[in-house]
């Protein structure tokens, strides 16, 4: 049941979510605990409250909601893997499922909107390699976090994730938009991705031609059940071909290839590129050969030609 909670209590939530000392946090949780309507629908919301203010009152610094990262609170994460990937939208959207379900985080999901109140990571396996998702607080337009909004401008990609059950899609894309404006990320014509979840949701369908017909023009949408698995390999590759990265693979003289540690490089990477990522001893190389469908087999390559995905580059020390 939807909580139906008054603008005063999200104004609260944002400010404990900037907070910078525990007394200011605990005293705005009281305060939300003070003013928020006490029914069926928000007992949730009030458990956790409660539960969040006696952690406090005990001293111990547990910010998160049950299964919430524990970490400290810091607006930037450190990238990991193949790209930092955030996940922005709506409440109920499915963003935290998302997560819950393609990498081994195991964030809250729930039907109550605002369940979310700290970002999570989790690790999302695409072939031989992995993409960092975040899974972030919903959006409001009247309260922007600064937090997501930290988080939006720094990913490498950005994926709205809206839901084919709500009979809101429309207004829910349209509220992701202006929030992108408002983090200065626009949305370049065919070019931004819209994640369409819930494709198994009663109505999916007719909904999800109803999002192309106003959208199709504007966004690049992809249907997916965050709960059956549909879409997800799809996306995966979508999500590797938009971070325009390359995978190189190297290989020691007259050892195999090996497939399964690729050395990750931004498109038009170079071969001395590749050499210092993969040790720093490498960018001084007396030669490497290479192979690949643009190259002969192990020809002789120069520090500045420019590798392709799936090259095999040997390096001669
Ligand atoms: N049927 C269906 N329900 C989903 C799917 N993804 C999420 N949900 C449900 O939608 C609700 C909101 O999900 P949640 O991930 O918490 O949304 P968030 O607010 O965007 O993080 C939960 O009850 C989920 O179980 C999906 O693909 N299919
Ligand atoms: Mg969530």
């Amino acid at each position: 049941m939807p909580a139906n909670l008054p603008p005063t209590y999200y104004k609260l939530k944002h400010q404990h979510e900037v907070a910078k000392t525990d007394e200011e946090r605990l005293s705005l949780l009281e305060e939300m605990l003070r003013i928020i309507p006490k029914h069926k629908g928000s007992e949730k919301v009030v458990s956790d409250l409660r539960r969040r203010i006696a952690s406090y009152k005990r001293g111990s610094s547990e910010k998160g909601g049950k299964g919430a990262s524990k970490r400290s609170y810091s607006e930037h994460i450190p990238k990991q893997g193949a790209g930092q990937i955030v996940l922005i939208g709506p409440p109920n959207g499915g963003k935290s499922q998302i997560l819950s379900n393609f990498t081994n985080a195991k964030p809250e999901v729930s039907p109550t909107p605002y369940t979310t109140t700290m970002p999570t990571i989790g690790m999302l396996r695409y072939e031989n390699i992995q993409f960092q998702l975040i899974d972030t607080p919903s959006i409001l337009l009247d309260f922007i976090s600064s937090t997501v909004l930290t988080l939006t401008r720094s990913a490498d990609l950005v994926l709205p994730i809206v839901s084919l059950a709500s009979d809101n899609l429309l207004d829910d894309l349209d509220m992701v938009v202006a929030f992108l404006k408002e983090a200065g990320c626009g949305t370049s014509e065919n070019g931004t991705l819209v994640v369409a979840n819930q494709l198994d949701a009663t109505g999916a369908e007719e909904r999800l031609e109803i999002l192309k017909e106003f959208y199709d023009d504007t966004f690049q949408i992809h249907p997916i059940s965050a709960e059956t698995g549909a879409g997800k390999e799809t996306l995966s590759h979508v999500i590797y071909t938009e971070l325009d990265i390359l995978r190189i693979y190297p290989k020691a003289p007259g050892k195999a290839i090996e497939r399964d540690d690729p050395i990750v490089l931004p498109i038009g990477s170079t071969v001395l590129d590749a050499a210092m990522e993969l040790h720093k001893d490498f960018a001084e190389f007396r030669f490497a050969r290479i192979w690949g469908p643009q190259w002969h087999d192990g020809q002789s390559v120069s520090r500045n030609d420019v590798i392709h995905d799936g090259d095999v580059v040997e390096f001669h020390l």
